[in-house]
């Protein structure tokens, strides 16, 4: 499905209506040295293959990222990061009907990305790294995600002090947001992220997911990156990512009751599942408490 503003807009509409179960947005690095899948999708065949496996096991979209950002990664030229993603993109926008989501922080990147059918730009560092990302959305205006992150991924880690935690993430988060819209972005485009991992302690990660709700008050749809990450490994033990599905299911399941509406996963089988029910018992809890034909 390549970009055009019917894919935006039906993205748009099933974040917002709360009836609807939150998106699963499945990964897809295309990177020798992500945490998790780093070199298996480096083969366009491959990652393609992938996307089909995702979109088949019913995730909403899938996001395409060519530059790792775990914690002390380096980063890629954009020219290589380029080389990497456009051709993945070019062929799940023609191959498989799914909408598409890239992942950089380089406007150029993105530009080419939405030219080649994406519909969606995350950008893990708010719009922050590269001075020409606002008008760029602004301009194509697709869905743009502002997840909040502090430095870059290679000093992040030093950056996680707060003296309000949830105070300071809503705080930076709103700034990286007004960025894109005081380019003209319009504000139903912009989703936010608190940045799970990203210039965060475990500890600091677990308080967010647990007040997760209090982001709400920035009043855009909340995307939550909580798959395999190393803060599930620091509380099970478990030091391999993928075999952190459980850790995952369970992190997935606290964010949709604390309202996330985008999920953004490796395992998107396991966790659709999850996500249904936490869905169904969040809705069950907004209905009435007693109903005719209860007793
Ligand atoms: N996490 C990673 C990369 N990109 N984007 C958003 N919006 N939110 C995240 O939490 C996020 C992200 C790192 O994880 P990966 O190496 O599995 O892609």
């Amino acid at each position: 499905m390549s970009w055009d503003p019917q894919t935006v807009h039906h993205l748009i509409e099933a974040a917002e209506d709360l009836s609807r179960p939150p998106l699963i947005m499945g990964i897809l690095n295309v990177t020798p040295d992500s945490f998790s899948d780093g070199g298996r999708f480096l083969d366009p065949d491959q990652a393609v293959e992938q996307g089909r496996r995702m979109a088949a096991a019913g995730a909403d979209l899938i996001d395409v990222g060519g530059e790792s950002t775990r914690p002390g990664s380096t980063p890629v030229s954009p020219v290589e990061e380029a080389r990497r993603v456009l051709p993945v993109i070019q062929r799940l926008a023609q191959e498989v009907p799914i909408a598409l989501s890239i992942d950089t922080r380089r406007a150029a990147v993105a530009e080419a990305a939405l030219e080649a059918g994406a519909s969606v730009v995350n950008d893990v560092s708010g719009f922050t790294f590269d001075p020409d990302m606002p008008a760029l959305l602004a301009r194509r205006t697709p869905i743009a995600i502002a997840m909040h992150m502090r430095s870059t991924p290679d000093r992040m880690q030093s950056q996680a002090r707060y003296r309000s935690l949830l105070g300071e993430v809503i705080e930076e988060l709103w700034q990286r947001a007004r960025k894109a819209l005081d380019a003209g972005l319009p504000p139903r485009h912009l989703w936010i992220d608190p940045g799970i991992g990203f210039a965060k302690t475990a500890d600091q990660n677990v308080r967010l997911l647990a007040h997760l709700e209090t982001l709400g008050a920035l009043g855009r749809p909340l995307v939550v990156g909580v798959s395999r990450k190393s803060f599930l490994g620091a509380l099970t033990g478990i030091e391999r990512p993928d075999e952190r599905l459980f850790p995952t299911v369970a992190a997935v399941t606290a964010a949709v009751l604390g309202g996330a509406r985008v999920l953004r996963v490796h395992d998107v089988a396991e966790v659709r599942q999850a996500i249904l029910v936490a869905h169904a018992i969040l809705r069950a809890r907004q209905a009435a408490l007693f109903r005719e034909g209860d007793a």
